[in-house]
């Protein structure tokens, strides 16, 4: 009797898999199930989503193996799950100044700037999928590493790069503010690309590759056509519709704005499904106009010097807004 209830116990213990939705989390879950193929509950979101230990709750003996999103961000909830009873397996390259040993913890970190969670999980199978960490690398725009890999795997050129736009396409379907914005859920992406050893294959014949590239083809076209909503000589203000292809590239107008015109101070707002705007500050002189000075003057403002931003900002404080930035820079 009491053997059997321990066995129930035991059938009942659970798995999860808890991953960032970019490219890096889906290559490094996609080589560690390859080696150890496990039915687990997937726990994963956008990119930015990275508090997901505190998405779910566990049992003691559940098992839960954590891929790409910083221990500093979820510590609370790890240290939760932990004393719950579960047995916890950590893969990451982000900060983990909170880390501490626990006798149901094993963690692989590593924040040397070559380093990806994928190449992490890579050591740990001593080089068993060593090509999805290498697609994982250049997703994750270590891009002189990913390259010295695919030629240590004695990779044409050409394909190096056809590695390079899948680790590209498989990071971009994470950017967006919630999974209903990305092109595939990174869950379902995951859970296809898993059916393919070989990503020349993935390439070559997964229907979800020709949509990852038309998707992002299609958002490229619509980079192009952005105007700034009000613009000076020194500062423009760029408002986005609120639309999913919006959400999904405000980082990469950001960027783009921010390499095309040293001299001119941006701002990009978006709106977040909520109504409210999330704003990307980029400022042309960080020493005397620091982004992250503006952004101090609102309540959900922060950042750094370069590159700040306020994560809610009300539709109604727009004009408010846009006053103080023009004056500002
Ligand atoms: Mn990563």
């Amino acid at each position: 009797m009491v053997q059997k209830d321990v066995s129930v116990q035991k059938n009942s213990n659970i798995a999860y898999d808890v991953f960032n939705g970019d490219a890096d989390g889906i290559c490094a879950l996609h080589q560690l199930r390859l080696a150890h193929p496990l039915q687990a509950t997937l726990v994963t979101g956008v990119k930015r989503d990275i508090q997901l230990l505190q998405n779910f709750q566990s049992n003691a003996g559940d098992q839960i193996t954590v891929l790409d999103i910083s221990l500093d961000s979820n510590i609370d909830a790890l240290k939760q799950h932990l004393s719950g009873g579960a047995v916890v397996s950590y893969f990451d390259h982000h900060t983990a100044d909170l880390a501490f040993v626990h006798p149901r913890l094993t963690l692989h970190w590593d924040d040397a700037v070559d380093a990806c969670t994928s190449i992490l999980v890579n050591r740990h199978l001593q080089g068993k999928f060593v090509i999805w960490a290498n697609v994982a690398a250049f997703g994750d725009n270590l891009i002189s590493t990913a390259y010295a890999m695919a030629k240590n795997l004695g990779l044409s050129l050409d394909q190096a790069q056809q590695l390079y736009t899948l680790g590209s396409l498989l990071n971009y379907n994470a950017y967006g503010e919630q999974v209903d914005d990305l092109t595939i859920s990174p869950a379902v992406l995951y859970q296809d690309l898993h059916q393919y050893q070989d990503p020349f294959d993935f390439i070559a014949h997964a229907s979800n590759y020709s949509l990852l590239s038309d998707s992002y083809n299609e958002d490229m076209a619509m980079l192009d056509e952005i105007r700034p909503t009000c613009e000076q000589k020194y500062a423009a203000i760029y408002v986005l519709p609120s639309h999913s292809w919006a959400r999904r590239i405000s980082g990469l107008l950001a960027n783009k704005l921010k390499d095309q015109s040293k001299d001119k101070s941006f701002a990009v707002l978006t709106q977040k499904p909520d109504g409210s705007y999330v704003v990307s500050v980029r400022t042309a002189d960080p020493q005397n106009k620091s982004a992250s000075g503006f952004c101090a003057a609102f309540p959900s403002g922060g950042g750094r010097q370069a590159a700040a931003g306020i994560n809610s900002l009300p539709v109604e404080e727009l004009a408010q807004f846009s006053k103080m930035f023009f004056t500002y820079f």
